[in-house]
């Protein structure tokens, strides 16, 4: 019998430092395996003399079931201990804050020259489109716009070669579209035009919106009527609307077209320069010139045109004073839009 009581005592003080899963499992093997010490045990029973047998089988089975309890118990204490560790290493912290990111928006040149073709749209007028790398032919020479003219000059105009310039204006899709279909042609040219200047007002690049109308009786009373109707979307339907004699190559008679000032309500100030009046776009009737040098017969046809700068009306819009915050991408200054 001490042999079972000492076989019980070595489980017992093994079991003891047994720390791990994988250290239980090796005791159960070691003891209650097919070639474990407790089945051995019970194996060698025909060993014993017949009067003992009963007590003895008696005694290696319980010492067979209170190791196997044991190692229950302790099984069960280690994978209750490994679950809650595991809950503390693999926990997430849902109050933390989550990763913020930002909405982007349209830039207001954008915004300003989508609002401005959507009038003209709405009016019945097509979007055009066209390279921004342009022939000097389209660029100046069909627009009536001499070889010697100072729009042409080294300081003016980025030239890639001696005939390929970027387009100082968006007139050029226009003289293609003529070149191409015969009127009525009512077509506004939204776009990046490109001038070597830069201060407060200029930037290399910038916005252009022209367009222009075609048929066979257009006259300036036409003109006037569209860009009224233009203006008074745009600015207001009280605002007031002024048509100033000026020059342009590619029309005549040409006009200036000046809005009451938006700031002082026409009384003068510092931004119309006291006189009352912004100017925002230049127009006219298109020059007989221009339409010899499409293929259209000027005895047929007469049209109107106008173009403006996107930048310039975003700015009176929003009242700002400095074109260049336009492109520097501060993100202070592109929320407010
Ligand atoms: C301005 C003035 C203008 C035009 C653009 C034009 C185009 C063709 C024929 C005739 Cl194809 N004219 N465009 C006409 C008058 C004025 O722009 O101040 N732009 C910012």
């Amino acid at each position: 019998m001490d042999d079972v009581t000492a076989l019980k005592d070595s489980f017992l003080s093994e079991a003891q430092s047994a720390a791990s899963l994988p250290e239980i499992q090796q005791l159960r093997v070691k003891y209650l395996g097919k070639k474990g010490l407790v089945t051995a045990k019970l194996k060698a029973l025909s060993n014993v003399v017949p009067e003992m047998r009963p007590a003895y089988g008696k005694a290696v089975n319980e010492v067979k079931n209170s190791i196997e309890e044991e190692i229950g118990k302790l099984e069960s204490l280690l994978k209750q201990a490994d679950h809650k560790k595991r809950v503390v290493a693999e926990a997430l912290d849902i109050t933390l804050p989550g990763k913020y990111t930002p909405f982007g928006r349209e830039h207001p040149i954008n915004k300003i020259l989508g609002e401005i073709t959507d009038i003209f749209v709405s009016m019945g007028f097509e979007i055009e489109e066209g390279p921004e790398v342009e022939l000097d032919y389209y660029n100046f020479e069909a627009l009536n716009i001499p070889k010697n003219h100072p729009a042409r000059d080294m300081q003016d105009t980025f030239y890639i070669s001696d005939d390929v310039v970027m387009r100082t204006h968006t007139s050029p899709v226009q003289v293609r579209v003529m070149e191409k279909r015969k009127p009525p042609l009512k077509i506004i040219a939204p776009g990046k035009v490109y001038r070597c200047d830069a201060d407060i007002s200029h930037t290399p690049m910038f916005h252009q919106v022209e367009g222009f109308m075609v048929d066979t009786d257009i006259a300036f009373s036409d003109l006037k009527g569209v860009l009224e109707a233009f203006i008074h979307s745009m600015f207001g339907a009280g605002t007031p609307v002024r048509f100033r004699p000026s020059f342009f190559p590619f029309t005549e008679p040409s006009a200036e077209v000046d809005i009451g000032c938006i700031f002082c309500s026409g009384k003068g100030c510092r931004v119309c320069k006291t006189t009352g009046w912004l100017e925002i776009l230049g127009a006219g009737i298109i020059n007989p010139k221009v339409f010899e040098m499409v293929g259209y017969d000027p005895e047929v046809y007469t049209g109107f045109a106008f173009g403006m700068g996107v930048e310039r009306i975003t700015m009176l819009k929003y009242s700002i004073d400095d074109i260049r915050l336009f492109f520097e991408n501060d993100l202070r200054f592109l929320k407010q839009f």
